[in-house]
C-alpha cells in the first residue's frame, strides 16, 4: 500500500465511497455495514451529497417521503438486522434536518445505529444568512443542526474536507459498539460537500469492523454465581440486549438448567419462544400477571441487556421483596449499574455461558418452579379468554390481535409503536421467533409504525409484516405507504380504529380527567368542546389514495378473510378494522407513576390525587 498515492473527490463523493467499503464482523460472519442512503434532497445536498450518490450508484439511494420517516425505516431495519446492518440518512439544511430529530432520539434511545447526514449552511459564510439559516446574535457557527447534539452519540460539522477523514472513523467506531450505539450525526455545510481534496487513498480501502462479545470479569462472575446460589426466588429480565447478542439459545439453556423464570421487556420479547414453560411473557406496567406477580416476590433479579425504563420497573415498584438485589449483564455500563445492581459488563451471550459453568448442579427449589409453572398456565387462559371474546363488532382490539396472531406464521414479524397497541401486544402476543415482535416502545413514537415496518421488511423481505397501527398513529404519519409501493416491499398494514387515542383516553381518566381532549370528534358549537360527533375518515380511501390496496373489515371472520386476502397481494394491504374503545386489555396487578394534580376544581381530579399519593408510597429506591 502507498500511503502516500491521494484520490481527488468532493467531500461528498468521499464520503460515499468510504461507506461503500465498511463490513462488520461478529462471530467470523461478515457483511457489508451500509445497506443504502435514504434521503430527500434539497438545496442543501443536490449537487452535494446527491451528486455522490448519483455517481456511485453501489450505494443504492432511497427516496422517502418525510425525514423522520426515514430515519424510523432506518432504525427499524437496523434493529431487525441485530444492529449489524444499517441506512445512513441525508436530508436538506433547515426544516429537512429537524425533521430527523425526532427519529434520531428514537434510534439513540433504543441504541440503534443510524448515520445521519443533514446539509449544513455555509462554511466559508460570506453568502450568509442563506435560506433556511437560523441566525444566532452570539455565534456564526450555531445551525439548527446543533439539536442532533443530545440525541446523537457522536457529533461533528465538516467545515473543512479533510475533517471527514477522522470523523468517518469516529462515526464507525459508534455505529459498530454495542455499547455506545446510537445516532450519529456528521453536519455537512453545503459549499464543503461540493469542494475537491486529495484524499488518501487508504481511506477508500475495505475496512472490516469487528463487533466485539465483551466477556465477564471473573470478580464479577463469582459474586453473580454466590448471589444466585444463596436467593430463593429469582428472576430473569430479558431485554433487547439478549436479541441483538443472540443470545436466545443461551439464555434458554440458562434458565432450563438453573430453573429461573423469565419476564420479556418490550425490546426483549422474544428472547424465549412464548411457549416455553419458562417464559412468564411481559414483564412491568404492560406485563403479565405471571411475571408481575413473580417479580413482587423476588428476591434476586438477574437483569440482562436492558434499560430498565419505567415501563419494566413498573415506576420502581414492581419488586417488593425488601432485600430484592440485582444483578445486570449489559454491555453499556450506563446500564449494568442501574438499580445498585451487579454490573456484570459483558456481552449476554457470553456472561449467560460463563455462568451457566459457574451454577453447574443448582437448581431453584422445586416448589418454586411448580408455582411458576402454574402462574403460566393461569396466564395462558387468560389470553386465550381475551382472544375469544367475540365482542361487538366493533371487536375487540384484544380478540382482533388474537386472529392476526393466528393467522401470522412463526418468522413474520408484528410492528407498533405508540397508543394502547404496545401494551396489548406486549401482553398477548405469541411469540415464535426471536426476531418476530418488534415493538419500539424506547421512545413510544407515533409514525414509526408504517416507517419502521417497511425498515423491517427491508432487513427481511421473507417475513410478512404485520403492522399494527392506530387511528391517530395513522393520522401523524402514513406516507411511508407510497415508499413501500415505490420500492415493492409488502406491508402488512392492519388500522386499529377506535376514533382518537384511546390510551391516552383512559390515562386522561384514571387522572381523575375524563377523557377530555382524546377523541376524534367534530367542535360541537352548544359546549364549545371537541364532544360532538365522530369525525368520519373514510382510513380506505386514504389508504387506497397512497397506492396500497385497502380492505374494511368488520367482524372477525372479515379479519381472517382479508388477511388471506392481503397475503395474496404483491403491495401493500391495508386492513382497516373499527374497535370497541370501551373494550380494553386491562392491566395486571401493575402501576405507571403519570403525576395527577395536587389541587383542583374537580372532585374527579381530587379523587385521582387521593390514589396518586397512596401509589407513589410503594416507589423504592434500589442502594
Ligand atoms: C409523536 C408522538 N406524539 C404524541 C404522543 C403521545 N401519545 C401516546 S399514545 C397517543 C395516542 C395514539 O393514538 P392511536 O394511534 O389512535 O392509538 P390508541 O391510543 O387509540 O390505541 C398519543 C397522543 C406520542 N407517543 N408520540
Ligand atoms: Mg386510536
Amino acid at each position: 500500500m502507498n500511503a502516500a498515492r491521494t484520490e481527488r473527490l468532493t467531500t461528498a463523493q468521499a464520503l460515499v465511497r468510504f461507506l461503500t467499503q465498511q463490513y462488520v464482523e461478529r462471530d467470523g460472519r461478515e457483511a457489508p455495514f451500509f445497506a443504502g442512503v435514504w434521503g430527500i434532497f434539497g438545496h442543501g445536498i443536490v449537487g452535494g451529497l446527491g451528486q455522490a450518490l448519483q455517481q456511485y450508484p453501489e450505494l443504492r439511494y432511497y427516496l422517502a417521503r418525510n425525514e423522520q420517516a426515514m430515519v424510523h425505516a432506518a432504525a427499524g431495519f437496523a434493529r431487525a438486522s441485530n444492529r449489524l446492518r444499517a441506512f445512513a440518512c441525508t436530508s436538506s439544511i433547515g426544516p429537512g434536518a429537524t425533521n430527523m430529530v425526532t427519529a434520531a432520539a428514537g434510534a439513540t434511545i433504543n441504541r440503534l445505529p443510524v448515520l445521519l447526514l443533514p446539509g449544513d449552511i455555509f462554511a466559508r459564510r460570506n453568502v450568509a444568512p442563506v435560506l433556511q439559516q437560523l441566525e444566532s446574535p452570539f455565534s456564526a457557527d450555531v445551525s439548527v443542526n446543533d439539536c442532533f447534539r443530545p440525541v446523537s452519540r457522536y457529533w461533528d460539522r465538516i467545515n473543512r474536507p479533510e475533517q471527514l477523514i477522522t470523523a468517518l472513523l469516529e462515526a464507525m467506531r459508534v455505529l459498530t459498539s454495542p455499547a455506545e450505539v446510537g445516532a450519529v450525526t456528521l453536519a455537512l455545510p453545503q459549499d464543503v460537500q461540493a469542494e475537491a481534496f486529495d484524499y488518501p487513498a487508504a481511506l477508500f480501502e475495505k475496512r472490516i469492523w469487528h463487533v466485539p462479545r465483551p466477556r465477564p470479569e471473573t470478580a464479577l462472575l463469582q459474586p453473580a454465581a454466590e448471589w444466585i446460589k444463596q436467593c430463593e426466588r429469582p428472576l430473569i429480565i430479558a431485554g433487547g440486549g439478549v436479541i441483538y447478542s443472540e443470545a436466545g439459545e443461551a439464555l434458554a439453556r440458562f434458565a432450563e438448567q438453573t430453573g429461573i423464570p423469565v419476564g420479556e421487556t418490550q425490546a426483549g420479547k422474544g428472547s424465549l419462544s412464548y411457549d416455553h414453560p419458562q417464559n412468564l411473557g411481559a414483564i412491568g406496567v404492560t406485563g403479565t400477571s405471571a411475571a408481575n406477580a413473580i417479580a413482587r416476590e423476588a428476591d434476586l433479579v438477574l437483569a440482562i441487556g436492558t434499560r430498565l425504563g419505567d415501563f419494566v420497573t413498573a415506576s420502581k415498584t414492581a419488586f417488593g421483596h425488601p432485600a430484592v438485589r440485582f444483578i445486570h449483564i449489559n454491555v453499556a455500563t450506563l446500564d449494568a449499574h442501574k438499580h445498585a445492581a451487579l454490573p456484570v459488563v459483558a456481552d449476554a451471550r457470553a456472561a449467560l455461558e460463563e455462568l451457566g459453568e459457574r451454577l453447574e448442579g443448582w437448581r431453584v427449589s422445586d416448589a418454586y418452579r411448580a408455582h411458576t409453572f402454574r402462574l403460566k398456565e393461569e396466564w395462558e387462559a387468560e389470553v386465550e379468554r381475551i382472544f375469544n371474546l367475540n365482542h361487538g363488532p366493533p371487536i375487540s382490539q384484544g380478540e382482533a390481535i388474537g386472529v392476526v396472531n393466528a393467522f401470522a406464521r412463526p418468522h413474520d414479524v408484528v410492528v407498533g409503536a405508540a397508543g394502547s397497541l404496545p401494551g396489548d401486544l406486549h401482553k398477548l402476543w405469541r411469540t415464535r421467533d426471536p426476531k418476530g415482535y418488534h415493538v419500539e416502545y424506547g421512545y413510544s413514537c407515533m409514525g414509526y409504525e408504517i416507517a419502521g415496518g417497511l425498515g423491517v421488511k427491508m432487513a427481511d423481505p421473507d417475513r410478512e409484516v404485520y403492522v399494527l397501527v392506530g387511528d391517530g398513529s395513522y393520522l401523524m404519519m402514513s406516507s411511508e405507504i407510497v415508499t413501500s409501493v415505490q420500492e415493492g416491499y409488502k406491508l402488512n398494514v392492519i388500522l386499529l380504529d377506535n376514533h382518537g387515542f384511546g390510551s391516552i383516553g383512559s390515562l386522561s381518566k384514571s387522572v381523575g380527567s375524563g377523557g377530555f381532549g382524546t377523541e376524534f370528534r367534530f367542535r360541537n358549537p352548544a359546549t364549545g368542546q371537541l364532544d360532538g360527533a365522530v369525525l368520519p375518515i373514510d382510513f380506505v380511501a386514504n389508504a387506497a389514495s397512497m397506492g396500497a390496496h385497502a380492505i374494511r373489515a368488520v367482524t372477525r371472520d372479515d379479519l381472517h378473510q382479508a388477511l388471506e386476502e392481503a397475503r395474496r397481494q404483491e403491495r401493500t394491504t391495508v386492513i382497516v378494522v373499527e374497535v370497541d374503545p370501551e373494550e380494553r386489555v386491562p392491566a395486571y396487578g401493575s402501576w405507571w407513576d403519570v403525576p395527577v394534580a395536587e389541587v383542583s376544581s374537580m372532585e374527579t381530579v381530587r379523587q385521582a390525587r387521593a390514589e396518586y399519593e397512596q401509589a407513589l408510597q410503594r416507589e423504592r429506591y434500589f442502594l
